[in-house]
């Protein structure tokens, strides 16, 4: 098990999508996060631990390599890519769950991000965990949410930030979603965000992964 674990590690790590991807040069005609997830699904791995051992270990390996600049953007953006292949895989693992929906969630990255990853993690495990996500995607403002809250009221906010210099950003979405109906929940989440920074803008919850949102919002249904 550990051997395909430490294969998608790299592959993630390195950027290598797919067999066929051309990318990197030295990995060419191998296997990439494609395969191997297909792989590890059919011999049994748990998703979630294909998910943590393997794709987030890749994820983070990168990021490191980028702090130290031994790694630039165009790495990082093809060990996303690799990401995204390997996600494919397990998206109907984690949104597989319950059919009746407890709530509606409107999730969205902060705006002036682009980082989706975590975003997308969350949105799939909400999603299996019973919730309908609407997720706005990507550099969302308040101006994209206002409607969505107009329409549905009861929708419970929840906004992934990943970069310091725009997760101030959620302090303004907290702002105004609270003016518009103080009852209106924020959770927050994402790299950078703590929960002395959920408390200091006024949202609702903070975690740190997937599971703890959905322990709260479960918490919430019930
Ligand atoms: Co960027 N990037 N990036 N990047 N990138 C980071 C975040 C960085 C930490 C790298 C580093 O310096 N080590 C750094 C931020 C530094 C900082 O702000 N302090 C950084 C930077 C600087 C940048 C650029 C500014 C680089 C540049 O252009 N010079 C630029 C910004 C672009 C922009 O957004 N405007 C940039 C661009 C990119 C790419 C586009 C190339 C690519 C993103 C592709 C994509 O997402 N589609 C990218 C990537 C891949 C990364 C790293 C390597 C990986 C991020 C990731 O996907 N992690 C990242 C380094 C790192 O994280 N080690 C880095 C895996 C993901 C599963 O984790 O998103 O934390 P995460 O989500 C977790 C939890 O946080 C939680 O659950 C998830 C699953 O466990 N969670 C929530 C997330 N949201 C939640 C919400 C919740 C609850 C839990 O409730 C609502």
């Amino acid at each position: 098990m550990s051997d395909i674990l430490e294969k998608l590690t790299v592959c993630v790590e390195r950027g290598k999508a797919n067999k066929v991807s051309p990318y990197p040069p030295d990995l060419k005609g191998q296997d990439g996060a494609d395969e191997l997830t297909a792989e590890a699904i059919k011999k049994g791995i748990s998703p979630d631990d294909i998910l943590q051992k393997a794709l987030v270990v890749g994820m983070s390996n990168i990021g490191q390599k980028f702090s130290e600049g031994k790694a630039f953007v165009p790495e990082m953006l093809m060990s996303a890519k690799a990401m995204k292949a390997a996600m494919v895989h397990l998206k109907p693992f984690f949104t597989s769950g319950e059919v009746k929906q407890k709530g509606t969630v409107v999730l969205g990255t902060i705006q002036g991000d682009l980082h989706d990853i975590g975003k997308n993690l969350v949105a799939m495990m909400v999603e299996g965990a019973g919730w309908k996500v609407i997720d706005l995607g990507v550099d969302v403002g308040f101006d994209k949410i206002e409607q969505i809250l107009k329409d549905n009221p009861g929708t419970i906010v929840g906004l992934s930030a990943l970069l310091t210099t725009t997760m101030v950003n959620m302090k303004t979405v907290v702002e105004k979603v609270k003016a518009m109906n103080p009852d209106n929940i924020v959770m927050i989440g994402g790299a950078p965000v703590t929960q002395d920074y959920c408390d200091e803008i006024g949202a609702d919850f903070y975690s740190s992964d997937p599971q703890g949102a959905i322990d709260y919002l479960n918490g919430i249904a019930s």
